[in-house]
């Protein structure tokens, strides 16, 4: 396949003041870390557009060879949600049968977590994204490079996009995933990666009062 190169443009880049860095930096961080896996949802409808948006975010995420191997299925559809949550708790009752080992159950035991899956039907959007495990161009299967890293960073963009909008998610990955891709007749070479429900908490919402690690455990200055 030959590919025509690219025109290479100068970079729009402003440096910032070390003050204005650790202010920017500070004021993000302070926002991200209020993000929460939401599973209570209200009804109320998330504007397309602002979906749109988020997704044009996550689209500008760094992908191997500039593939952009991802598709983002916005379902807003009652009734594919109700398909998808009847197949999601199909497997996850197998799952929470025995499954998973005993050790994983104990995991999740803090979280209260179980089979059910009704937040799959009241979140008003659920965006399932798809990673292409190869390219598929005019009938012609092309490779796809470092795919995991490149739809695993699309998707915290995504998230960080949607939380920056107002609105509330869940990384929901019912295993295995395969039933996404029949339910919404994605072509062979797209692979469900992640399930995101999106829209508003009830405001009854309650979520695990979790620490984060501190800095020191997570950094390592050399
Ligand atoms: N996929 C299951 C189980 C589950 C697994 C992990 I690891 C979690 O952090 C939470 C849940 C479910 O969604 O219930």
């Amino acid at each position: 396949m030959t590919k025509t190169q690219y025109e290479f443009v100068r970079l729009d880049h402003k440096v910032l003041s070390p003050e204005e860095m650790i202010e920017r930096a500070r004021s993000f961080r302070q926002d991200i870390e209020k993000r929460r896996s939401v599973r209570h949802f209200t009804e109320q409808q998330v504007p397309m557009e602002v979906l749109e948006e988020c997704i044009l975010a996550a689209g500008s995420a760094p992908s191997g060879a500039h593939r952009q191997p991802w598709t983002f299925v916005v379902v807003t559809d009652a009734e594919v949600k109700r398909k998808i949550r009847a197949a999601a708790e199909e497997e996850e009752k197998v799952n929470y049968g025995g499954r998973m080992n005993e050790e994983w159950l104990r995991a999740l035991e803090p979280l209260g977590t179980t089979w059910e899956k009704p937040f799959l039907e009241t979140a008003p959007a659920l965006i399932v994204v798809f990673r292409h495990a190869w390219g598929e161009e005019m009938g012609e299967r092309m490779q796809n490079y470092y795919t995991q890293e490149s739809v695993g960073i699309a998707s915290g963009f995504l998230l960080a996009a949607l939380h920056h909008a107002g609105l509330a998610t869940l990384t929901h990955t019912p295993s295995p995933m395969g039933f996404l891709g029949e339910v919404l007749g994605r072509p062979e070479h797209e692979k469900a990666f992640l399930l995101i429900p999106v829209g508003f908490p009830t405001a009854d919402c309650e979520v695990p009062k979790l620490g984060r690690k501190p800095l020191d455990e997570i950094i390592e200055r050399q």
